[in-house]
């Protein structure tokens, strides 16, 4: 008996392994990649099921730690994963940790909340481990199991102390053979837990990176309240945070929602805990559900007259913050795209349109003195949307050939048109203008100098960021119009590159920049079509070696065993002062610069960023720009 056991044991147990094997063979099918993305992954799998336990209703607390050497620790207070015997012999922890799609098993029945667009199983984070270590609190003991080399047991569980605590703890070090030249991102995790602590109020997220001595911790009892608050830390808001809440045909719609006094919209979407970064049909009803409401409000009381046309959608959203959260049973959940980020449910879309036209209707008659004040700033947006369409018609007709003169003053085009191939550098100033002009390949570079400062577009519509200059003649360059006209077909150049001095100042007018882009270009964007070039900060000759270093630790390294009579340092101020040939070999030519793509993920967090940065306020910028001088940048376009 015995020995029929340990034979049935060991068949399965190559059959465990081969299964493992062929997450390694194949990462990619489990975890979507294995760059900077599939390895954070594997951190939100592990996370997940900590969420899930709190969902599910059993503990409160998730602690995440980068440890410093490669790997991460991931604990919660939740009932602690199974430690029972499983039918095979080995333990139940055992099996959850390397059968693939086994967590499951030991659900009994639970609405799984989270569920929908992850769930691969703590297993494939085993098989892509380098080792694993689980510890379990549960029934009165401490047991602790440990694996190496994706997924074999190092030791099986084992009891090692006891304790009146429950929960789970797990480090893992991914195997970096395979998520090669990758790192976990203390801050990508911490907004991604920021994100799950304001739509689960009864979570608490407690982050820390040990190398670098961070520590965070999130906790918002009045969850996407929370949320919109955040967003709109920095901005001027004209009323206080209105909630939405209603059930409709079995889906629940929770929505916060407040405007401010900028000009764009940004609405963050989520269905059952999941983020839908695409939208779908309950962003579709929340649009309908607002356009309505504000203009049958806004003819009721007789500020929309009746020759005047309704507002737009645009208009209604002008400056308007929203958070939604769905949840919807799963028999009716449908998920659309690529990466299924868009919510495909019919019926959420007449759900969300009704509870948010009744809410927002009794919202209105309530609060008559914020109705008026945001649906005045609705006519505003009107009238100055009917204005910029006046004045491009204009532009159109008339002024064309002074543009076009206009523009050959200040740009020196690549002598070939080819959209495809060709290269916009936008640089600050004439003199380094000039010295672009020479370091370019001008078969396919295009160099524009700006003049002055460009328009802080935080603050500006449309119609002002047409008076301005500088912006007109960016337009103008780029070609494909702008705002909700803006068509990325119609586009100059397949590359648009920042060029500005390594100071304070190149740093502001990359802020300009990045600012007015994201706001009435975001396609270009989003297409990743917008680059920053990176200029060199120093310039370090010793002997017959030239070499370039990018940042003062780069040269801390480069120096570092060198005897400090023998090498020369320069400093570069600015563009200006470089020679053509460095310039062109470190910043300009496809073949030897660094560029770095402008990477968008999350608008939200974005939105919040570029306020920070160009509000009114000036301490949270001065803060924000001392931790991550980087913006939004993800230079995953190393070249
Ligand atoms: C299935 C059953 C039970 C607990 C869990 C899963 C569980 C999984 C994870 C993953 C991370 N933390 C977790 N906490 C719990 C236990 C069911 C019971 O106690 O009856």
């Amino acid at each position: 008996m015995a020995n029929a056991k340990t034979t049935k044991y060991d068949a399965s147990s190559i059959k465990i392994l081969e299964g493992l094997e062929a997450v390694r063979k194949r990462p990619g099918m489990y975890i979507g990649s294995t760059d900077k993305k599939g390895l954070h992954h594997l951190a939100w799998e592990i996370i997940d099921n900590c969420i899930d336990e709190i969902i599910n209703g059993y503990g409160t607390t998730v602690k995440i730690r980068l440890n410093g050497d490669g790997s991460i620790t991931i604990a919660d207070n939740g009932r602690g994963v199974p430690i029972g015997k499983h039918e095979s012999g080995t333990s139940a922890t055992e099996v959850i940790y390397t059968v693939l799609h086994a967590g499951g098993k030991f659900e009994e029945g639970n609405y799984k909340v989270s569920g929908g667009l992850h769930g691969v199983g703590a297993s494939v984070v085993n098989a892509l481990s380098t080792w694993m270590d689980v510890t379990i609190y549960r029934e009165g003991l401490i047991s602790n199991i440990r694996f190496k080399n994706g997924g074999e047991v190092a030791s099986p569980l084992k009891k090692i102390g006891e304790s009146k605590k429950t929960g789970t703890c797990v480090t893992f070090m991914p195997d970096y053979e395979i998520f090669k030249n990758c790192q976990f991102s203390f801050s990508t995790i911490c907004e991604r837990m920021q994100e799950s602590a304001f739509l689960l109020p009864q979570l608490t997220v407690e982050l820390e990176s040990v190398g670098d001595d961070k520590k965070v911790s999130y906790h918002y009892d009045n969850g996407i309240q929370s949320f919109v608050e955040y967003i709109n830390e920095d901005k001027k808001t004209l009323n206080a945070i209105v909630p939405i809440h209603g059930v409709k045909n079995d889906i629940d719609v929770d929505i916060a929602l407040q405007y401010t006094d900028t000009y764009n919209e940004s609405i963050i979407s989520f269905v059952n805990n999941v983020k839908t970064s695409d939208g779908g049909s309950h962003e579709v009803g929340f649009k309908t559900g607002i356009t309505k409401v504000f203009n049958d409000y806004a003819r009721a009381n007789g500020i929309l007259k009746a020759k005047d046309t309704n507002f737009d959608g645009s208009d209604v959203r002008e400056g308007l913050t929203a958070v939604i959260n769905l949840k919807i049973p799963e028999k009716l959940l449908q998920f659309e795209g690529q990466t299924k980020g868009k919510l495909g449910t019919p019926e959420a879309r007449p759900a969300v349109e009704t509870v948010v036209y009744d809410t927002l209707k009794f919202y209105l008659e309530e609060n008559r003195k914020d109705a008026l004040t945001i649906v005045e700033k609705m006519g505003k947006s009107k009238f100055a949307r009917e204005a910029a369409r006046k004045a491009r018609e204009e532009a159109r007709k008339g002024k064309s050939k002074k543009e076009a003169k206009n523009l050959s003053d200040k740009l020196t085009p690549p002598q070939t048109r080819n959209p495809k191939i060709n290269e916009l550098f936008i640089v600050e100033g004439q003199s380094a203008g000039g010295t672009a002009k020479s370091s370019r390949d001008r078969k396919f570079q295009g160099i524009l100098p700006l003049r002055g400062k460009i328009l802080n577009t935080e603050k500006a519509n449309l119609a002002d960021a047409y008076k301005n200059e500088e912006i007109n003649t960016l337009i103008h360059c780029i070609g494909a119009g702008v705002g909700q006209e803006f068509d990325i077909k119609d586009i100059n150049y397949d590359k648009v590159i920042i060029m500005t001095d390594a100071d304070d100042d190149g740093a502001h007018i990359q802020c300009l920049l990045l600012t007015f882009f994201y706001r009435f270009m975001r396609p270009l964007i989003e297409e990743g079509h917008l680059y920053i070039a990176m200029p060199p900060l120093f310039k370090v000759e010793d002997g017959k070696n030239l070499k370039y270093c990018y940042s003062n630790e780069e040269l801390k390294d480069y120096t570092r065993d060198k005897d400090p009579n023998k090498y020369r340092v320069q400093r570069y101020k600015g563009l200006g002062e470089m020679d053509p040939e460095p310039l062109r070999i470190t910043t300009m030519s496809p073949e030897t610069r660094n560029l770095i793509k402008v990477n968008i993920t999350d608008a939200a967090m974005a939105e919040k960023r570029v306020s920070v940065l160009m509000g009114d306020s000036v301490e949270p910028r001065k803060e924000w720009i001392d931790e991550n001088v980087d913006f939004s940048l993800e230079d995953d376009f190393r070249k």
